[in-house]
């Protein structure tokens, strides 16, 4: 079986939308229904979202790797601490992509009629979650850096006047962002994205992994707010976490994403 992730561009005209949320359910679907032969041409693509490397993806093993942390899991201090950070990714990004790798590994057994097919809407599922998992945590590592390093700020350039325009402004947008994501219920993230048919900027909460998330969306710029990601430091105080998250945003990589999606 070949998954590779960038062919799901070649069902849509949006070529930055590769990891967009909404496009893992293709994911699972061009697995089940492909032969492992199938690699039709594919528009090229100038600028993507996350490329194979950024995945972790080795196409000789058919398989996805945790892909390492971009920086020292302690570079991030004082604003998101060492432990949560070694943690949530030597653990918790590590286990959506074991889940993902079984997920495609069991739905590739039912093709060959060596697996349950009974269970593919179980591992259809499974794929979503963990894809969505990896894809967000893989986009979520890439959207920091250390405050001395890129890391906080105001974004600038097409993005900061977008936000002007679909926010009001950076005030705006900062305290609509960190609303939403403080209010997420339970699990989940809050992104801010691009509407990609209009190219407007908006902000979405998604429960769990990409509940919620509508269809086509390119995200952006998304905050874990699993407790997993700040229970040790902030405890029950997801609103502080979210305020110290944004001190270390990569703005340049999240303007150099909003850029490739606009085109
Ligand atoms: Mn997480």
């Amino acid at each position: 079986m070949s998954i590779d992730p960038t062919p799901l561009n070649s069902h849509f005209d949006r070529r930055s939308a590769l990891a967009g949320l909404g496009a893992l359910g293709a994911v699972a679907a061009s697995a089940f229904a492909q032969p492992a032969t199938a690699s039709a041409a594919r528009p090229k693509v100038s600028r993507e979202l996350l490329t194979p490397e950024q995945l972790g993806w080795d196409a000789a093993k058919n398989e996805y790797a945790l892909p390492p942390l971009p920086y020292a899991a302690d570079a991030l201090e004082p604003h998101l601490d060492a432990q949560t950070m070694t943690i949530h990714h030597g653990k918790h990004h590590a286990s959506y992509v074991a889940g993902l790798n079984k997920a495609l590994g069991e739905l590739a057994k039912i093709r060959a009629a060596q697996g349950d097919a009974s269970l593919v809407k179980h591992w259809s599922r499974e794929v979503s979650f963990h894809g969505a998992g990896h894809i967000n945590h893989s986009l979520f590592w890439l959207s920091l850096a250390p405050a001395n390093k890129g890391g906080g700020g105001e974004p600038k350039g097409a993005l900061a006047d977008a936000i002007k325009r679909d926010f009001g402004g950076q005030e705006q947008f900062m305290a609509h962002f960190k609303a939403a994501a403080t209010q997420v219920e339970g699990s989940g993230w809050g992104w801010l994205a691009l509407e990609p048919f209009t190219k407007h900027l908006l902000i979405v909460q998604v429960e769990k992994q990409q509940d919620l998330m509508p269809p086509g969306l390119i995200p952006l710029l998304g905050v874990d707010v699993w407790e997993h990601a700040y229970y040790l430091k902030f405890q029950n105080k997801r609103a502080e976490y979210v305020t110290a998250f944004m001190n270390v945003v990569n703005w340049p990589a999240i303007q150099a994403r909003f850029e490739g999606a606009i085109g």
